[in-house]
């Protein structure tokens, strides 16, 4: 099934390979740019199409980082944990990261930006062309519930629900028109990355998330400092109560929350931890090199990319993963009602 999947892919990506090429080649408006499925936004550096867009233009850009986007100047920082929670995740050891200055968005992108894309590039996400994507359980209408019968072994809370997509978080008889200011989730890494391509941005890197999540800080848990819950205020949307079965919802969120939400560091980020696990543009592994590093972007190749973040459903018994340090990894192709990203752009 996979394998078929992806030889189907790669046929399709060859094809309009060349229909996009010759498309540039004759002048003529490029034929990828309209509804044919996910592969429409190539770019034609990459061989791909590309919908010209006068909206990226220099002003429009300049007001995106200065608005919507924050400076992390040139410099040495830290990233890594010599106390990981999570060995066996590759948390430690702390190590030195030279980087260049970049910019990140302080928000998770959400299903107003992404909808404006797909609106724009007649993009198909992978959820939607798979079509099915894993719900949370709990989030299900009884109704919903009654029709499903598989999950996923050892995470019984994960459900293959059919249909289910960024514009229907929970499946077919679920609806964003509320949640346009929410993340979009079900958006597998490779349509997080077409995403940030279109916008002329990319994916941050796992070091530069990880500089970024800090906060200028050094050594401490969160973006914000060491303690969860300062002042009695919550500071990130987490999960409340006991996993899988009771949400409290102390924070405020069953689900998602608007990305403007939990402002969490002095770089003015929201939502870097919890909320939705974001996408890194990084390839996973485990060992790291303590040695320091300049604009580190991890192995050239992988099964798996890293995500960072934690989110609305970690509990800290069971997924103490809402740490600057902690990471996780899915393959590029999943998707999941908690997984979303954010973009980068190199200053
Ligand atoms: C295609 O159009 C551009 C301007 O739109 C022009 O500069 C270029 O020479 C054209 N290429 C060909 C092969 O006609
Ligand atoms: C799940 O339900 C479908 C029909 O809705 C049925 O075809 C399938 O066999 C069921 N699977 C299991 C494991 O019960
Ligand atoms: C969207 O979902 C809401 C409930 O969240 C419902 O009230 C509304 O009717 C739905 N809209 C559409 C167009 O399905
Ligand atoms: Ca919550
Ligand atoms: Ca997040």
């Amino acid at each position: 099934m996979t394998l078929f999947y992806y030889f189907y892919k790669m046929q399709i990506i060859i094809g309009f390979y060349y229909l996009c090429v010759n498309a540039i080649k004759n002048n003529d408006s490029c034929q990828c740019g309209n509804k044919l499925n996910r592969q429409t936004i190539f770019n034609p550096q990459a061989g791909y199409c590309v919908v010209d867009n006068s909206k990226f233009d220099a002003i429009s850009m300049k007001e995106e980082k200065a608005k919507k986007m924050f400076k992390i100047n040139a410099g040495t920082y830290s990233i890594g944990t010599n106390n990981p929670v999570f060995i066996a995740d590759g948390e430690g050891p702390k190590r030195e990261v030279i980087l260049d200055s970049f910019y990140i968005d302080k928000f998770e992108v959400s299903n107003e930006e992404f909808a404006t894309f797909v609106k724009t590039t007649g993009y198909i996400t992978e959820a939607e062309s798979f079509g099915d994507s894993f719900v949370f359980e709990g989030l299900l209408t009884q109704n919903m519930k009654d029709i499903i019968n598989e999950t996923v072994v050892q995470t019984p809370w994960w459900v293959p629900v059919k249909q289910a997509s960024w514009q229907h978080p929970e499946g077919s008889d679920s609806n964003i028109t509320y949640r346009m200011d929410h993340p979009v989730v079900h958006v597998s890494w490779h349509d997080a990355n077409a995403y940030c391509n279109w916008m002329r941005k990319r994916l941050p890197t796992e070091a530069e998330w990880e500089v970024a999540c800090r906060g200028g800080l050094s050594d401490r848990l969160y973006p914000w400092g060491n303690k969860l819950i300062p002042n009695n205020q919550h500071k990130a949307n987490i999960w409340q109560g006991s996993f899988p079965t009771e949400n409290t919802e102390e924070d405020g969120y069953k689900g998602t929350s608007p990305v403007t939400m939990f402002l969490q560091n002095k770089y003015g980020l929201h939502n870097i931890v919890g909320n939705v696990w974001e996408w890194t543009a990084d390839w996973w592994i485990t060992k790291h090199s303590s040695d320091q590093q300049t604009n580190p972007i991890g192995p050239s190749s992988g099964n798996n990319k890293v995500k960072k973040g934690g989110s609305y459903l970690c509990h800290k018994n069971y997924c103490h993963r809402y740490r600057c340090a902690a990471r996780s990894q899915n393959t590029p192709d999943t998707s999941a009602g908690n997984l979303g990203f954010r973009c980068a752009i190199s200053a």
